[in-house]
């Protein structure tokens, strides 16, 4: 499948609302204050924020009112290009997270998000492009989540540092750059625990862990990358907003895209940060991550 079907198939939810809520909408030909106020609707329902929504009808408004409307492709069209402008500039590729040895990247996030998962993905990428890797277990909060990340680093060949359950975060995150400074490592990822955002004692230890790297060097970690699961909608940016006030980001990776995610959270994050999209999760096996691509996911949003 290609990258365009995959994202077809991630966003099936949202694009069969579109199209079949447009093709019903526009069926009329003139479009009047009503019409414009269903057309938002239908994009609040795809996720895409208040704001975004409201714009986008704005827009919309300007440039087609009081024309006559052909038929829905017409609006589909209209749609897409317009979600591509939004999300245009805001793309990463996952090899640019790599430019010198070491590359020192944190991994953060709430609860259950995918992290684990994405550095498995992540790890394979590079692996795959002959880089020498280290996973460095920092999330010393539950034993099953050092188990976790020591399966994929087994599973990709990658190297393992841990410390036992309940350890100091920081001190996991101490050795595993030791480790990459000393065995000439090219990619160090920290897992850190999956923090509820408004967990005060959960935020500090997360911040200890960039403390730490600074003192090392003043340059780590090269890469702070927020994962953000893609079906839990509008919160999403209220994640954003917290894990940014501890450590500065540089990038996000969107998960889930697969699994019945509306798809339109990616608007709002777009348009309020301009933090780059590195990649998206599309499926839990080591092959599912793609970098993301602006023009692709927006035809594959709205099916244009
Ligand atoms: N469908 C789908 N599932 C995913 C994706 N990424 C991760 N998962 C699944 O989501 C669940 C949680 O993933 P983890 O990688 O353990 O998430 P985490 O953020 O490390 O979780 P904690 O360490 O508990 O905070 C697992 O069952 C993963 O297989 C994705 O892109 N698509
Ligand atoms: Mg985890």
């Amino acid at each position: 499948m290609n990258l365009l079907d995959k994202f077809k198939v991630g966003l099936a939810k949202s694009s069969k609302k579109f199209s079949v809520g447009f093709k019903d909408l526009f069926s009329k030909k003139t479009i009047d204050q009503n019409l414009l106020d269903q057309f938002e609707e239908l994009l609040i329902q795809a996720d895409v924020g208040v704001e975004v929504a409201s714009n986008l009808k704005e827009e919309f408004k300007k440039e087609k009112i009081g024309k006559e409307i052909k038929d829905e492709k017409e609006i589909l069209n209209f749609l897409s290009e317009k979600v591509a402008q939004i999300l245009t500039g805001h793309e990463k590729k996952i090899e640019e997270l790599y430019k010198n040895s070491p590359t020192i990247i944190v991994v953060s996030g709430v609860n259950g998000v995918g992290k684990t998962t994405t550095i498995g993905k992540v790890g394979k990428f590079f692996k795959n492009q002959n880089k020498k890797i280290v996973f460095g277990a920092a999330d010393t909060f539950r034993a099953a989540a050092i188990d976790q990340l020591e399966l994929w680093a087994k599973k990709i060949g990658a190297n393992f540092i841990k410390s036992e359950q309940g350890t100091d975060p920081a001190s996991v995150a101490y050795k595993t750059v030791k480790f990459t400074e000393e065995n000439k490592i090219d990619l160090a990822f920290i897992d850190t625990a999956g923090r509820l955002q408004n967990k005060k004692n959960l935020m500090d230890e997360y911040k200890k862990i960039f403390n730490v790297l600074k003192k090392i060097n003043p340059d780590y970690p090269h890469e702070t990358i927020l994962v953000l699961d893609a079906t839990t909608g509008q919160n999403a940016l209220n994640q954003v907003e917290e894990f940014k006030k501890i450590a500065k980001l540089t990038g996000l990776i969107i998960t889930k895209l697969d699994s019945s995610a509306k798809g339109g959270i990616i608007l709002s994050i777009c348009k309020k940060y301009s933090l780059p999209i590195i990649a998206v999760g599309m499926g839990e096996k080591e092959t599912d991550l793609h970098s993301f691509d602006a023009n692709t996911f927006s035809k594959a949003l709205v099916q244009s």
